[in-house]
């Protein structure tokens, strides 16, 4: 690989390396089995596959194993082994290596009890874990640990970054530290909620301490989580966007001051919006809808900002290359180049979150997400956001990574540079599928999907039965692009190291670099963060504590239905 002008490497500690090539290494591993499932599940859905249970698991507990691999798993351990790498590359300080392994050993543990009580059939409960589905005890606490074992990574940063503002008075703290510390601050608010939804609410409840569970107060405190917890997977995504794309493409970053206010402002806006996921939830009143769909608005902001900043970023690289004419520099990014190969990644992922953020300004309309709500239009919407630009930059950092830090060269560099490609293609035809079907109302998780598309049934859908093939044909493209991502991933970590590895990182320059001291501290911006989530959820949560909701027993979703019940 050749090396871009300005990329800089540091020699670290061999304990740092090692943990950081793990934490990046253990979740690709798993990514396997977590995108193996979700290829089932396009095949179950479709009708190809006639039995419930595939690799011995039933369909609840394949999509279960799918969500919670790639959107907690895969997502929390990148974002930590990111987080590390970002720390020391631009802060240059040594980081405490027995708090590190802490918290390296309580991430991996807390992964394999949730998984065991994944694969022993106990805990089908999907990634949200809604009550009144209820989880064995060991999946409660799995995520617990994982959760926990985060937040004392982004603890052990925090010396660094303090240390170094203490050396640096009067200077701006390095965008993609700013970034980085933007995701976890994003990540502590919103595992707080989650973490009393566990401890009082779910574990006692699984340890069968108490009967019932208040499921409406349960579902709020997880959509307290659950918005927010998008920003922190998109927030490592952005800090390559801002840092690494506009020297791939070949210039500067526009404007410095449009990273700043983008992580800041996601500081600020990411929480108070949960209830948009709950827009037909009764028990909450419209008011307090209207409020979070009023901040959903705003936290899109940023990601329009985002746009604007990394088009012309790109647009000053590309007039680099020699681009010229209103839309002609187009022609001059390196879309496909085996040197500059992370290009294609990012960008193919800007491309699809397009699509992926108007829809989303879909579903915080009111009115428009309640025809969508609980349809397969939603994984197509979230499929163009987790499995857009965070899949594809994640997985290309992941083997960025690996190979600076190994020394070693890609191997199959021909095919790694079309990886995304594929993906875009796959995840562009998956996704039309399940918008079509679901602004037909067909539903996003179902076990009966043999019902659906069997002629016989009761149930039989015939409109639907198009956009479950477009669904299928996508989501057999994009288990391609995955399985060619993972022949490069792996014969490149069982290959030979061609030199010494060090931390590299690809570093772009600002074009303007302002100084504007509102987006230089987190103070305010976590005060206001603080200040809105009063507003946005005192006044619900009392409502809810209020409201005379009988409490639920549990439901077990892989309890055999029969097909017959169903008939009308
Ligand atoms: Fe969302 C549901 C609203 C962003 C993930 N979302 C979900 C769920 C997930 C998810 C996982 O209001 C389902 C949860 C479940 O299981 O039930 N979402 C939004 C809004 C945004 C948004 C307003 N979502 C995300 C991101 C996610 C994500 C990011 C993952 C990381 N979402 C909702 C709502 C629901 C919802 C409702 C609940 C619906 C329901 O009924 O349950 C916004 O943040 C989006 C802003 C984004 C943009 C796009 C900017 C575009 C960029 C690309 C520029 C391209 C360039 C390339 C420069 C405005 C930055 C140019 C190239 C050319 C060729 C032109």
């Amino acid at each position: 690989m050749i090396e871009l002008p300005n990329e800089r490497k540091i020699d670290i500690e061999p304990g740092l390396k090692r943990m950081i090539l793990i934490e990046l290494i253990f979740p690709v591993v798993l990514l396997v089995l977590g995108i193996y499932h979700g290829m089932m599940q396009v095949l179950y859905r479709s009708g190809m596959i006639h039995t419930r249970k595939v690799l011995g698991l039933e369909y609840y507990q394949g999509l279960t194993l799918h969500g919670v691999i790639n959107a907690i798993v895969f997502t929390t351990f990148f974002a930590v082994a990111f987080g590390y790498a970002v720390i020391r590359f631009y802060l240059e300080r040594p980081l405490n290596m027995k708090v590190a392994w802490l918290s390296f050993a309580l991430m991996i543990v807390g992964t394999l009890l949730a998984a065991a009580a994944i694969l022993s059939g106990t805990s089908s409960v999907l990634y949200t874990f809604y009550p009144p589905l209820r989880a064995h005890p060991a999946f409660y606490v799995g995520l617990t640990l994982v959760v926990v074992g985060s937040w004392i990574a982004f603890f052990n940063w925090m010396p660094a970054y303090s240390g170094w503002k203490r050396e640096h008075r009067g200077e701006k703290v390095p965008l993609a530290v700013v970034g980085i510390f933007a995701a976890f601050v994003v990540w502590l608010i919103a595992t707080i909620p989650v973490a009393i939804e566990i401890i009082f609410l779910l574990l006692p409840w699984s340890l069968g301490w108490v009967a019932t569970v208040n499921v409406p107060l349960a579902r709020m405190l997880f959509w307290f989580f659950g918005h927010p917890l998008v920003y922190f997977w998109l927030l490592p995504s952005y800090v390559m966007y801002y840092t690494m794309l506009p020297k791939l493409a070949g210039g500067k970053l526009f404007s410095d001051f449009a990273g700043r206010l983008t992580f800041m402002w996601l500081v600020l806006y990411s929480a108070p919006v949960g209830i948009h996921h709950q827009f037909t939830e009764p028990g909450i009143s419209s008011t307090w809808k209207f409020v979070h769909a009023f901040f959903t608005m705003l936290v899109a902001v940023p990601s329009f900002a985002t746009a604007f900043a990394l088009a012309a970023s790109m647009e000053h690289g590309a007039r680099q290359n020699g681009g010229r004419g209103l839309l002609g520099w187009w022609k001059k990014l390196p879309y496909i180049d085996k040197e500059r190969w992370l290009f294609g990644y990012f960008f193919c992922g800007l491309v699809i979150f397009i699509f992926g953020g108007v829809t989303g300004i879909i579903n915080a309309s009111y009115n428009l997400d309640v025809v969508v709500h609980n349809t397969s239009w939603l994984p197509a919407h979230f499929h163009q956001t987790v499995a857009g630009p965070i899949f594809l930059s994640y997985i290309a950092m992941s083997l960025f990574l690996v190979v600076k830090l190994t020394g070693k060269e890609i191997k199959f560099p021909g095919w790694n540079v079309w990886v995304p490609y594929i993906w875009t293609l796959g995840i562009m035809i998956f996704s039309t599928g399940l918008f079509i079907g679901g602004a037909g109302g067909e539903p996003r998780r179902t076990n009966m999907g043999l019902t659906y598309t069997n002629p016989e049934s009761p149930l039989y859908h015939a409109d639907w039965q198009a956009a479950k093939m477009l669904g299928s044909i996508g989501g057999t493209i994009m288990t391609l692009a995955a399985l060619i991502f993972f022949v490069v991933f792996f014969a490149t970590l069982f290959a030979r190291s061609a030199r010494a590895g060090a931390l590299e990182l690809i570093v772009s320059e600002p074009f303007h670099d302002e100084n504007v001291r509102a987006v230089q501290s987190f103070t305010p911006w976590l005060a206001g963060a603080v200040l809105l989530l009063v507003i946005a959820y005192a006044p619900p949560i009392a409502q809810t504590l209020r409201s005379n909701f009988p409490g639920a027993p549990p439901y077990t979703p892989d309890s055999p239905l029969p097909i017959s019940a169903a008939k009308p």
